[in-house]
């Protein structure tokens, strides 16, 4: 029996920790050792073609029988494929990202699939409870990637207080310090992105691993948001390049020349100079790579640790 209530039961996993669905990166690879590991390993659809996603979730069945999930992102031109092939695959759960999954609740639940959007505010967050969703994750503007406005302090709290179903916190969450946080929030499980970026499976360029390992807390910025859809970013030329064109008010066309394919650029390549290195704030807390079943155990056990740390000023 675990020791943790709520998600671990409705995921089946053994930790309350989910592994972020960071595009490019989170491939069938790191989603089976983190779902092996005892968390919920999650493949990122990204902007895929819905083929390759059914080709992951077939590859990483070979590896491992413990539940995992297919995160899908709504912006993608692809994501009603993509959402149709993780019902004919009968995946066990589903996040999703950058959207409103609203319209495609009805024919994930009627297969089971357990559904958990990612919001970003608490207006989303009850209206996907009232369209059916089992849980949400409250990502917090900490996070790498596309965020919202508001910070994890004051987005799971208010999250919290505004649904009845779980909330998995996200956003600045990379060791047991912050995840024991996340609970005194109210939140029942925590999403991990960064710290994953450099699991030994991941297959990510070591360069860009290299530069996560290397951040420290200011390392990050944030671009784009004149387009509505900010994405953090470490620092690099790529970004500083940007945000100066930004000041000078890039038009949207010449935003999206400069930005497409610097993600595949960064993780495929390594090429860390020309390609957008998407980052959280807690890069600063990554500090070694290693095995994806490692940062499981020391995420949990620092839970642990940082929660009686503080039990006899708590009263405990
Ligand atoms: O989705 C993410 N993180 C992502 S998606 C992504 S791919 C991308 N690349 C460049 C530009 C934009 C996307 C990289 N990282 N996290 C979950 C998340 N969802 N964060 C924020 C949101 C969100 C934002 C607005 C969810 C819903 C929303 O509005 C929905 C509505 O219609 O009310």
């Amino acid at each position: 029996m675990s020791e943790y209530k709520d998600i671990t039961e409705l995921l089946g996993i053994e930790y309350p920790i989910v592994q972020g669905g960071m595009a490019w990166v989170a491939d069938h690879h790191l989603a089976a050792a983190v779902s092996a590991g005892g968390g919920l390993g999650l493949i990122a659809a990204a902007s895929a073609p819905a083929e390759w996603v059914r080709e992951q979730i077939r590859a990483l069945r070979k590896l491992t029988d413990k539940p995992f999930g297919v995160n899908v992102t709504l912006m993608s031109p692809f994501a009603e494929d993509v959402v149709k092939v993780v019902i004919e695959e009968k995946v066990p759960v589903v996040t999703t990202g950058a959207g409103n999954p609203g319209k495609y609740m009805e024919a994930l639940k009627e297969i089971g699939t357990i559904v958990i959007p990612v919001v970003a505010a608490s207006t989303l967050a009850k209206r996907m409870e009232r369209a059916g969703a089992d849980a949400v994750v409250a990502e917090g503007s900490e996070s790498g990637g596309h965020i919202g406005e508001t910070s994890t302090m004051n987005l799971v709290p208010q999250v919290v207080d505004a649904v009845s179903i779980p909330v998995i916190a996200a956003g600045g969450i990379a060791d047991g310090r912050g995840a024991a946080a996340a609970f005194l929030l109210g939140a029942k499980g925590v999403q991990v992105g960064t710290r994953f970026i450099v699991a030994k499976e991941a297959n990510v360029a070591q360069a860009y691993k290299d530069r996560v390992l290397a951040a420290g807390d200011n390392d990050t910025v944030v671009t784009g948001r004149f387009t509505g859809h900010p994405v953090r970013s470490l620092k690099n030329k790529l970004m500083r390049e940007i945000l100066s064109k930004e000041k000078d008010e890039i038009s949207l066309e010449e935003f999206e020349t400069l930005m497409s394919g610097t993600l595949r650029r960064a993780v495929v390549e390594g090429d860390v100079d020309h390609g957008s290195l998407m980052s959280g704030q807690s890069a600063g807390l990554v500090t070694k790579e290693q095995p994806a079943a490692e940062i499981l155990r020391e995420i949990a056990d620092g839970m642990k640790a940082a929660y009686l740390s503080k039990a006899a000023y708590f009263g405990d």
